[in-house]
């Protein structure tokens, strides 16, 4: 049983914490500069976490597995591409590879808490139609905190070392209802309503494929998106955010709401949306036209000119190619190549690097995973691009779940780092 393990694993790692935190309490292990306190804390290190890491230049690892062994190792459904999504959220919350029965306790689990309360999805009907779907997704998630397990314990007295228990059933049950509630949305805004009932017999991914009804290859690509987007260690700003409101022993459902609101800016996850709409504006002033490359490099030149980002490159963290772009790049390049809207991307990928080395700010000039991911949706006909930081969010939720469930197993208090005045910051520095 997956919960029994995992309470054997938490009974392991609980020492290695305490005996960290006892013996090696004081020791130093970055330093806080002028430029780290006003510059967004880039780089400082200072939170901790087992579930990924990320190292500037190989990109993401989940549990010590780089994305491509991830994609090897992981269990496939029969005849798919892709991994069991079900699978990864084994890996992350135990560290190990899961077998098919390991996996089918989580599909089994997740079946069992698909239905969505009915006035969730009252909560998605009432939004404007002009709303954001990011609004709409963390409000319906917002709603469920009446639900949560966690909140009931509390206020019945739980002990603080079995927190993580009611936690983990507030992320199943979460979990087992993100697929409904993101193609109820998607349903709302773009189908006029039209809903498709969910197949309890599916996995995560191929029930997300069926509800929003795109036919094959979508389930996989549902798969490999949910798994690229998990996580990305814990400083990213939608990670960091569900981190830091759940420390406060805030509920799953209001943690990961505020995840949502994260990453619903166009510097995070919604530069996916924002890379789209920035290809559209090209198409609009091409004429339809695909462009060339002196086209192309004048269509970014003018951007950068306007004082805008290039949406989808540059990162905080990498400084090479985000892997997750070379695994959709490659997933393009067989079942796409010929899409007009990859040919767009593809020249993107040659022309922009450059650019931005010569424009000379940004400390990488690489393509981040936003850049490639909106096109191969926009491909399956999920057109509506305003809807893709939804798909980013349900991956994300993954990553930020399984994080939360670690952080009450292993005690982490409160989050609150100290804040000094633009005064003190000037006496501190003319006295250094
Ligand atoms: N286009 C133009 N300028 C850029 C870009 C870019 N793609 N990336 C960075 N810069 C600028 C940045 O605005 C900053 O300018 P200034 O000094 O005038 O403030 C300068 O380069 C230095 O920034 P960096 O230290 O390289 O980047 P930082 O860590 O501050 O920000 C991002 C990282 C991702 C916010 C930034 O690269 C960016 O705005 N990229 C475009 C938006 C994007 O694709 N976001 C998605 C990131 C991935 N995700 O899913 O979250
Ligand atoms: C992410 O996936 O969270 C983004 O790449 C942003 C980041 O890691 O800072």
């Amino acid at each position: 049983m997956l919960k029994e393990k995992l309470r054997r694993k938490i009974d392991e790692y609980r020492p290695r914490t305490q005996k960290l935190l006892k013996e090696f309490g004081d020791q130093v292990i970055d330093e806080v500069t002028v430029s780290k306190a006003i510059g967004g804390m880039r780089g400082l290190k200072c939170l901790v976490t087992d579930i990924s890491y990320l190292d500037p230049d190989e990109g993401i690892r989940y549990r010590g597995y780089t994305l491509p062994e991830i994609f090897e190792k992981l269990p496939r459904p029969p005849e798919a591409e892709m991994p069991y999504v079900e699978g990864l959220f084994y890996l992350f919350l135990t560290g190990d590879i899961p077998d098919k029965d390991e996996i089918k306790e989580i599909i089994d689990q997740f079946r069992n808490r698909r239905v969505l309360p009915g006035y969730v999805y009252e909560v998605i009907d009432a939004f404007p139609q002009d709303s954001h779907p990011m609004a709409i997704f963390s409000s319906a998630i917002l709603s469920l905190s009446r639900e949560s397990e966690f909140s009931r314990h509390y206020h019945s007295g739980i002990a603080k070392q079995d927190y993580w228990e009611p936690t983990f059933e507030d992320a199943m049950n979460l979990l087992a209802k993100l697929p409904e509630i993101g193609s109820c949305i998607y349903s709302k805004l773009y189908r006029g309503g039209l809903k498709t009932s969910q197949k309890p017999e599916l996995d995560f991914g191929a029930n997300f494929a069926h509800l929003m009804g795109v036919g094959k290859p979508y389930d996989d690509v549902s798969r490999m998106y949910f798994i690229i987007h998990a996580d990305h260690e814990s400083g990213n700003v939608s990670a960091h955010s569900g981190h830091l409101v759940a420390s406060s022993l805030s509920d799953l459902y209001l943690a990961i709401s505020a995840m949502l609101n994260g990453l619903a800016g166009p510097l995070h996850g919604l530069a996916n949306q924002e890379v789209l709409r920035w290809i559209q504006d090209l198409r609009d002033r091409m004429d339809g036209k695909v462009p060339d490359e002196e086209e192309m490099k004048q269509f970014v030149w003018d951007t950068l000119n306007a004082g805008q980002v290039i949406p989808g490159f540059g990162h905080a963290v990498l400084r090479k190619t985000d892997p997750r772009y070379m695994i959709q790049r490659e997933f393009a390049l067989k079942y796409l190549p010929d899409d007009e809207l990859f040919r767009y991307v593809d020249m993107l990928y040659r022309v922009v690097p450059p650019i931005l080395l010569e424009h000379g700010k940004a400390k990488n000039p690489w393509p981040n995973v936003d850049s490639h991911s909106g096109i191969i949706q926009w491909h399956y006909g999920i057109r509506n691009y305003d809807f893709y930081t939804v798909l980013f969010g349900i991956g994300r939720a993954i990553g930020v779940a399984a994080n939360i469930i670690w952080d009450r197993a292993l005690m982490y208090p409160l989050e609150r780092p100290k804040s000094l005045t633009t005064e003190m910051l000037e006496n501190l520095t003319s006295k250094g």
